[in-house]
């Protein structure tokens, strides 16, 4: 076994190579870009090296600064996680060259791979079945039109250059053949400076089926299962799940013989995913092969009980595989959804942000147990993360926050897991899909593992209509945690200053909040038996039973429940049960500070304390000037003119505590 390995990746996968090495005795060099100096990989590995600046071309794809590096760390051999340089032939070669192990499959293996139509080629030599079609050298489109009429239409021009859905064209019918063809045929000469194509039978409701295969270098090559990876938006995947729904032990061992068939094709060693594409009777076609480790492969682990890169450095180092295929058992469900900082709402664009709160589901991290606990005990839920709380998602990366993985008996228990997880997976400070997640695991459609790769289109309704109304739990929380900050803020046990609270009388108070559904004015009134929620017309007691750090726990009339709300600046996020809703709070603060116009005075919209004050009195200012900057809630509030005019008095000094009311200043408007 190496003594030291060089992990040439970011984020969750180095942190995951990491956490397995260290498991292994195996000593770890982290590299990093400067937008990764305080990343948790770097963190967690023995020794870290920097490659450069953040841009990926000057850090993490700089194969010759990644293997001086490893030369220079000591490190026998290099992991290059998914991604960057994993399938790069040229740095797999320049690594065997240099007498630094490539953990991976040798180059020779990626090139053959590297070629769809070269890949094609050898998988029908070694009898993997191929899609019913045409990829031969021959281009001339009279030939080509014969061959779609012999396939079967609807067909399916492909660029051969091409891959991951570019370059692909559905021909309905013969009449269209022609002027599709011409046009496939430019694309893929402007996208790839390669005209060439192939024709297929087009599958109208597939499924993508892969298989993980392992190859030691001592020829022996196991297949562990399938994975299920149709559920994908746009080539990206958002959900995978091993076994497949519907498998047959028959059609899996068939799959994983022709997987192994594939891999023995190009001389393949180590972790390796032959993809197929299925149709819904089963049928299956050679998709492509992908010469690394997945970043799904934690579905593969959660059943057979591997740890897929303990085996990758086991065979790296020359030992054999660790089992044998009679020793491979598949037990129980998993399902990965991947955590991404995208916008669903706003078609799923990256996000960049601060993890300002990040809480999980009770989990482990990154392999089942940390002391390889025999296989059939794994814990029900896994994530496997790259940052942490507080960490800042960059825009120079895949932004990927974390992988959540729930194993069941079946796939119902490992559903229910999931939706579970999600329901207390919190994230505040930047968009992320875990709502849009929790939608899709809820779908019927998936919960009934009716699935193929056009699923996210077909539901999109259900999917992307994100309900605008506001529940009158999540506005009584909203307002729980705003009194909660100030009770916390103006150090009193929160539930015993009633600020608001004066003798013989009640007393009321304005809050208003906004979601998407719109504004909500809401009443809060200090009563002698405690307070009321004005809701419209709707009054409704309101009690706070706890109130311990994000956690609050309200009895609203007669029914008690626990939620979880946290603040962002003036947003407040409100996550009971698995809904998570967005409230604004209207800062009270604008609105007051436009003044009383009778008194002349402006007076202080919550209690809190003065920070600064920015005026002298009697100076003549114009509208808008910041005057005074009060503290409250954990946020400040800037007291600003209402209008050109003088400053008469300032009524408080730094320091001074002043209550909701309070005139802070005597304005004489212009
Ligand atoms: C297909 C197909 C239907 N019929 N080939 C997409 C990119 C590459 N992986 C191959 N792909 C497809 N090839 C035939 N003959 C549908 C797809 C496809 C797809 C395949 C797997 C996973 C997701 C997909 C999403 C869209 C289209």
């Amino acid at each position: 076994m190496f003594r030291k390995i060089l992990i040439a990746n970011r984020g969750e996968i180095a942190c995951r190579v990491i956490a397995t090495a260290r498991r292994l005795g195996v000593a770890t060099v982290a590299v990093y870009s400067d937008a990764d100096a305080s990343a948790r990989h770097v963190a967690m590995a023995d020794e870290a090296v920097r490659l450069g600046p953040a841009p990926a071309r000057d850090s993490y794809l700089r194969g010759d600064v990644i293997l001086a590096a490893a030369r220079a760390a000591g490190a026998q051999a290099i992991h290059p996680g998914y991604g960057f340089l994993s399938e790069n032939e040229d740095f797999a070669a320049a690594c065997e060259a240099a007498g630094v192990v490539f953990i991976g499959p040798p180059a020779s293996a990626i090139r053959a791979m590297g070629s769809k139509s070269e890949a094609k080629a050898l998988m029908e030599a070694a009898g993997v079945p191929l899609v019913p079609g045409y990829h031969g050298a021959d281009q001339e489109p009279a030939l080509l039109a014969r061959e779609a009429a012999r396939i079967g239409y609807p067909v399916l021009i492909k660029a051969s250059a091409g891959g991951g859905g570019k370059g692909m064209r559905v021909v309905p019918s013969a009449v269209e053949f022609e002027s599709a063809l011409a046009s496939c045929q430019r694309e893929a000469a402007a996208s790839f400076g390669d005209a060439r194509v192939l024709v297929e039978r087009y599958l109208t409701r597939p499924r993508h089926i892969e298989i993980q295969v392992f190859a030691d270098r001592h020829g022996a090559c196991v297949y562990l299962g399938e994975r299920d990876c149709s559920v994908q938006r746009r080539h990206q995947k958002v959900l995978e799940e091993a076994p497949a729904p519907g498998m047959t032990p028959e059609r899996r061992a068939a799959m994983g013989e022709a997987a192994c068939s594939a891999a023995r094709a190009v001389g393949y060693v180590g972790a390796g995913t032959v993809e197929f594409i299925a149709e819904p009777d089963g049928r299956f076609y050679f998709m492509e092969m992908n010469t690394r480790l997945q970043v799904e492969h934690p579905v593969t682990e959660m059943i057979t009980g591997t740890d897929l890169v303990e085996w990758q450095l086991r065979v790296a180092a020359g030992e054999p595989l660790p089992l044998a295929q009679a020793d491979i058992e598949l037990k129980g469900h998993a399902i990965e959804a991947r955590i991404y900082a995208e916008n669903p709402e706003r078609g799923f664009l990256p996000a960049t942000g601060t993890l300002e709160h990040f809480a999980q589901p009770p989990h482990v991290a990154f392999v089942r147990n940390a002391d390889g606990e025999a296989f059939h005990a794994p814990a029900p839920v896994r994530i496997d993360s790259g940052v942490r709380p507080g960490d800042a998602i960059n825009p120079y990366y895949d932004p990927m926050i974390a992988k959540l993985i729930c194993w069941g008996e079946d796939r119902d228990q490992a559903l229910a897991r999931m939706r579970a997880a999600l329901a207390e997976l919190h994230i505040v400070g930047l968009a992320n899909n875990v709502d849009f997640l929790e939608r899709l695991v809820a779908n019927p459609a998936f919960a009934g593992a009716d699935l193929d790769t056009g699923l996210i289109e077909r539901e999109r309704e259900r999917l992307f209509t994100t309900e605008p109304a506001i529940s009158e739990e999540a506005l009584a929380f909203g307002c729980a945690r705003v009194l909660a900050d100030e009770a916390a803020a103006a150090g009193g046990d929160p539930w015993s200053a009633r600020n608001g609270w004066r003798l013989n009388t009640s007393y009321r108070r304005q809050l208003s909040l906004r979601s998407p559904a719109g504004l909500h004015e809401l009443e809060i009134e200090y009563g002698r038996e405690g307070l009321t929620l004005h809701l419209g017309k709707h009054a409704l007691p309101l009690a706070v039973l706890e109130a311990e750090g994000t956690r609050l726990a309200l009895r609203l009339g007669e029914r008690t429940r626990a939620a979880d709300v946290v603040r962002s600046r003036d947003e407040l996020h409100v996550f009971i049960g698995g809904r998570h809703s967005v409230l604004n709070l209207v800062d009270a603060i604008a609105q007051a500070a436009g003044g009383d116009a009778d008194t002349g005075q402006l007076a202080a919209p919550m209690p809190g304390k003065v920070v600064a004050v920015l005026v002298a009195a009697g100076a003549q200012v114009a509208k808008g000037t910041p005057l005074l900057v009060m503290e409250a809630m954990k946020m400040e509030h800037t007291i600003a003119a209402p209008a050109d005019g003088q400053v008469q008095a300032l009524l408080y000094a730094v320091g001074d505590q002043v209550a909701e009311g309070a005139a802070l200043v005597e304005f004489e408007r212009a």
